[in-house]
């Protein structure tokens, strides 16, 4: 499968990062819980060199919960400041202010030296497409000040949304980068929803899928579809017969049964899943 999707707004989104950063005293970059480190932009670190740095753990209530807790040690060691979140619920965001004063320490000390009282920290808010950055702002504003929608490619400008006198959040669009080096990370992304999945093949990708959920996860699929988890390559046809996906001869509509199968995984109604654990 070959997977690419970097359509123009994500090129300017880029741009306007850079110009935006010198602005900026922090990066609160959000990856997903099912596939943190598919979901991490390789841009990030370069660009962020000399700011403080936050990473969420978001969706973290869909994804494993032995895996969270080992993605957050993974984090941790790597020197970042890390929080496991549920941005829809706000889980996890009440612990959020401690750590933003923790990451800023140094610029808020520089600040005082020279005299300036409360200036608020500015942070930008970045992960790829359909992560949660929207999402997450307004929940920690606890207001709608940025628009939200479940496919990738909601944000199309940056927007900064002032939250109070301490913390200034810049809400910016999802953006990949232009080329997979490793497809895994294409086939994942598309599987969480980061890429628009309209351009794919989508029953070759829920092929992916289903291979890799019987090997890892099978009991979900069979309670789910009571699917016979022996055979992965006959998935699709079962999750076809079992809802009743038929077209109008009364063949298996796999296309259609493809797109269920994802809509059951993105709303976490298979279960609890982590698509990659730390030492792979
Ligand atoms: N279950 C769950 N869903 C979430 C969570 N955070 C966000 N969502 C959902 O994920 C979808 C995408 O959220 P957005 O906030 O629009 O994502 P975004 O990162 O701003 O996306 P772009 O603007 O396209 O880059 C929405 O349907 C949200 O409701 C979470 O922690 N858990
Ligand atoms: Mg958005």
């Amino acid at each position: 499968m070959n997977i690419q999707w970097y359509p123009g707004h994500m090129t300017k989104a880029k741009r306007a990062m850079k110009e935006d950063i010198k602005l900026i005293d922090l990066i609160i970059e959000l990856v997903d819980a099912r596939v943190p480190l598919s979901s991490r932009n390789p841009d990030i670190d370069e660009l962020g060199k000399g700011k403080g740095r936050i990473i969420l753990l978001n969706k973290s209530d869909l994804a494993d919960e032995a895996a969270n807790d080992r993605w957050m040690e993974y984090f941790k060691a790597k020197g970042f400041h890390v929080i496991k979140v549920n941005s829809r619920s706000g889980a996890g965001l009440r612990q959020l202010g401690q750590v933003v004063s923790e990451a800023c320490r140094e610029k808020i000390e520089r600040d005082r030296r020279r005299g300036i009282l409360n200036r608020p920290v500015r942070a930008m808010v970045v992960g790829i497409p359909n992560v949660g950055k929207s999402t997450f702002i307004n929940s920690y504003a606890g207001k709608a000040c940025a628009k939200t929608g479940n496919k990738p490619g909601v944000t199309k400008g940056n927007q900064w949304i002032r939250l109070n006198k301490t913390l200034e959040l810049l809400d910016t669009p999802g953006i990949l980068w232009p080329r997979f080096e490793d497809q895994s990370v294409g086939i994942r992304l598309a599987c969480i929803g980061s890429v628009n999945d309209d351009i794919l093949d989508r029953t070759e990708l829920a092929l992916e899928l289903i291979k890799f959920l019987c090997e890892r996860y099978p009991e979900n699929l069979r309670e789910r579809y009571e699917m016979d988890t022996e055979h992965p390559e006959e998935g699709l046809a079962q999750i076809a017969r079992f809802r009743a996906c038929l077209l109008k001869g009364g063949e298996l509509d796999y296309e259609k049964a493809a797109k269920l199968f994802f809509d059951d995984f993105r709303g976490g109604r298979l279960g609890r899943i982590t698509l990659e654990l730390p030492e792979e």
